[in-house]
């Protein structure tokens, strides 16, 4: 009887696996495929967390079961390499990115080959190898000459301390994501991606993806529709007119005052020689605030009145002109309608201003937005306002329209360690593209990274002198570099063709692999990426560079969604270094092995929850395992059949793989090492079964288990068993017998009589218990469910 050693069988089987590229893919097999896809890691020099391998066991167990069951796994891993963490620390170190990136992703490597986690390595990319970022540089230049990249100068989001824009996505709370610092506005020249052009498509796309509902309402709310009008409002005393966008077009005749946002245009040209002290104090104020700050329904409304006045083209009536920072310059036309009946910024404002407020909708509330029926509103009254929406449209020459919360995507980033744009500025022809034979346009490597608010690249003797490509004359490179959202905007299509040098992925390969069947990675990116991966993916299908049968995929590049909870610590509180509760897995690994790690992390709780860390736990599970071992010392040509059990196991595991209850699986594999436990002698195949369903969430135990029992071929050659309808049938059925709802007696019966009520109540009747509580009293009635309990009532 050999001791459970993980240490020793572990690494050996890892070798093996490599070494014989046993999880390699096929571009040429005839199987049908699954793609199923980790999101890449950024490989922090801090080495894996406990989250990492939660997600990457349940890709690899879904692998290895659809391996089994007869598919053609596409299983790949990569690197999110480029960003800012490792050009900060090169900052302060002196440390190449270059240097620190290499080795963090050597580090990333060796502790996932530790987990046993059956990636086709033949597929590693990296986001930072000039010869991946040459197809990002490629995809720019064609969203280029398409119209969908474009430079502009803009209200950027801007990091003090980063010295850097930020995305809308990188803000949150008006805080820098990264160093919490408060973020500013600051006016720059910017590349960005017309992620607005598709904003229809990415909401339409949502209804064919399995994904979260949670995940597919957040993007929606990001995407943000909504349906309304673009009316004209004339100003007195002035040639141009005000247009606003509002949802609301029925309130026409209620709006009693207009509010430009300070960044509107219109506003130093309208206001007023008596106003204009005031107007520009105001101007001057809210530039300091940030745009949550802005738009907090919580804080009071400040403004200015301009001095000027518009005409309400339904009323004809003069209202006046208001500056306010509750209205943003960056939606709709950065103009608003003010209707304070209803609407409650407006109302508040109404009041605080002692504005006029007039009632079109029938209600007794003060301020109603609701729907209803107009009042006050001339030809309109006693209509419903769904009607009026249009009607008053038409009056007034407004046009319907749809208007999206959702941005260009700003990419420019005055940073290094990302991937060059590919454009060069000639003083005759201007912005001029690289050509496409230029490509890569690689990073130098003489920069000083000490941030100064412009791209470290600006210091970089070799880079930024060229020849223009258009003249031949001296021109020069942008310097600034892509946000690493584009990188990892299509990694998953180079994984189909990954060392394809004339392309980004040869489009066979990509119809042989494409679109993504299972997506695993964390709700944080529920905005983010995901949006940027789909946008990307829709261009490229739309420019021809992807084609697949619309039918298989429609236009979506991942199929099936699944987020990972997070694992908090001991204390339940956020696992972080501060708060001294880290889990490190390499450590866990160390002392249990990576199977317990494995299955620990399935076994801690349903997939998708927040759930804590729980050493206690972790032993119980290295128990099991201990357990499933020794097994191995009761296979006996004489054992025992365990049939009913068995296949009730292989039927369960198979669907909770299915549908991500790890969890489940595994308390029913424990159920089934029990039951065998207890007996003396088992037969080999029995065991040989379940080892087979063990595999792929223990994959190193049942591998050496299965060559213990004399077998020369991996498991992972093994068919996924199919469970034997007739035996999970239970051949005795238990039946609780409740006396005025209470648990007196239980009887067995033969199950296939659990149909007959009439058979159930004799042998109840039968039972001295149930006499002895029946005593005297007379049965009133019995309720019967099938198979589970029957009701006596008296
Ligand atoms: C008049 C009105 C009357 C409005 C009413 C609402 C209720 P969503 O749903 O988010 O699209 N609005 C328009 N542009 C704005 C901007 N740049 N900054 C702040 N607010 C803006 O909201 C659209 C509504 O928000 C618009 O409809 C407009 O106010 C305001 F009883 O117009 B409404
Ligand atoms: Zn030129």
């Amino acid at each position: 009887m050999k001791k459970y050693n993980p240490q020793k069988i572990e690494g050996k089987w890892q070798k093996k696996w490599l070494k014989t590229e046993s999880f390699s893919a096929l571009d040429s097999s005839k199987k049908e495929k699954f793609y199923c896809l980790d999101m890449f890691p950024y490989p922090s020099s801090y080495g894996l967390h406990v989250g990492h391998p939660e997600g990457y066991t349940a890709t690899d167990i879904v692998s290895r079961y659809k391996r089994m069951k007869g598919f053609e796994v596409i299983h790949p891993m990569g690197w999110d390499a480029f960003g800012l963490p490792a050009e900060n620390f090169a900052i302060k170190s002196h440390i190449h990115p270059k240097e620190t990136t290499k080795k963090s992703i050597a580090t990333f490597k060796k502790q996932i080959q530790s987990l046993g986690l059956s990636y086709d390595w033949d597929r590693e990319i990296s986001t930072a190898d000039p010869e991946y970022y040459k197809w990002t540089q490629w995809i720019f230049l064609k969203l280029y000459e398409n119209g969908l990249a474009y430079k502009k100068k803009a209200a950027v989001n801007w990091c003090e301390s980063c010295k850097t824009v930020l995305a809308n996505e990188q803000v949150q709370d008006g805080k820098c994501e990264r160093c919490k610092n408060i973020v500013v506005q600051k006016d720059l020249e910017q590349w960005f991606f017309k992620t607005t052009a598709y904003a229809q498509k990415l909401l339409d796309g949502l209804k064919h993806v399995d994904w979260p509902q949670p995940i597919k309402l957040m993007q929606e709310n990001w995407i943000g529709k909504s349906e309304g009008a673009e009316i004209e409002f004339s100003i007195s005393n002035f040639q141009f007119s005000i247009k606003v966008f509002t949802t609301r077009p029925d309130t026409l005749y209620g709006a009693t005052y207009m509010v430009l946002a300070p960044e509107h245009e219109l506003v130093s040209k309208i206001t007023s020689q008596e106003q204009k002290k005031e107007v520009e104090k105001y101007l001057k104020k809210s530039r300091k605030k940030t745009e949550l700050e802005r738009t907090d329904l919580a804080k009071e409304k400040t403004g200015v009145f301009t001095g000027a006045y518009a005409i309400n083209p339904a009323t004809k009536k003069k209202i006046p002109i208001w500056v306010a920072d509750y209205v943003l310059s960056s939606y709709g036309t950065g103009a608003i309608m003010a209707v304070p009946a209803h609407d409650e910024r407006d109302f508040e404002f109404a009041k605080k201003y002692k504005l006029e407020i007039i009632k079109v909708l029938d209600s007794s509330e003060d301020c109603y937005s609701g729907e209803g029926k107009i009042i006050n509103s001339d030809e309109f009254n006693d209509l419903d306002n769904n009607i009026a929406k249009k009607n008053i449209t038409e009056k007034v020459g407004g046009k319907l329209t749809t208007q999206y919360k959702l941005k260009d995507w700003l990419i420019s980033r005055q940073r290094y360690w990302g991937a060059p744009i590919p454009i060069i500025y000639c003083e005759k022809c201007g912005e001029v593209p690289v050509l496409e034979k230029d490509l890569p346009v690689e990073l130098p490597d003489d920069v000083d990274f000490k941030p100064k608010g412009e791209s470290p690249l600006v210091k970089s003797k070799t880079f930024h002198q060229v020849k223009c490509p258009k003249c031949g004359q001296d021109a020069r490179r942008e310097v600034d570099t892509m946000d690493t959202f584009v990188c990892s905007s299509w990694y998953y299509l180079r994984y189909c063709d990954p060392h394809n040098e004339k392309e980004f992925a040869s489009n066979e390969k990509l119809k042989k692999w494409m679109p993504v069947d299972l997506y695993v990675g964390g709700a944080e990116h529920a905005c983010m990426h995901l949006i940027y991966a789909r946008f990307i993916y829709k261009v490229l299908k739309d420019l021809g560079y992807v084609k697949i049968d619309e039918k298989a995929d429609h236009n979506e590049p991942y199929q099936k969604l699944m987020n990972q909870g997070m694992i908090l610590g001991e204390d339940h509180q956020k696992m972080s270094k501060s708060r001294g509760n880290v889990i490190n897995p390499d450590d866990v690994i160390k002392e249990y092995g990576a199977d317990t790690l494995r299955l620990y992390e399935m076994f801690m709780g349903t997939f998708s929850e927040v759930k804590p860390w729980d050493t206690k736990s972790i032993k119980g599970v290295y128990r099991f395992l201990d357990r499933v071992w020794h097994l191995q010392d009761k296979v006996d040509a004489q054992g025992k059949a365990v049939g009913n059990i068995l296949h009730k196991t292989i039927k369960k595991v198979s669907e909770d793989i299915e549908r991500f209850g790890f969890n489940t699986a595994i308390s029913q594999m424990m159920i089934l090492t029990n039951e065998m436990s207890a007996l003396d002698k088992i037969y080999k195949s029995d065991f040989e079964k379940f080892l087979i369903i063990l595999s792929p969430f223990a994959p190193h135990m049942a591998e050496e288990l299965w060559e213990l029992l004399g077998n020369k071929k991996s498991i992972f050659l093994e068919r996924w068993p199919d469970y034997d309808k007739a035996l999970i049938q239970d051949k005795e059925a238990q039946i609780i017998i409740q006396i005025n709802g209470k648990l007196r007696d239980k009887i067995m019966i033969d199950a296939k009589h659990i149909s007959d009520q009439k058979r159930i109540e004799e042998l109840a009747m039968a039972s001295e218990k149930v006499q002895k509580f029946i005593g005297s009293n007379k049965v009133k009635k019995i309720f019967y469910v099938k198979g589970r309990l029957l009701n006596i009532v008296v």
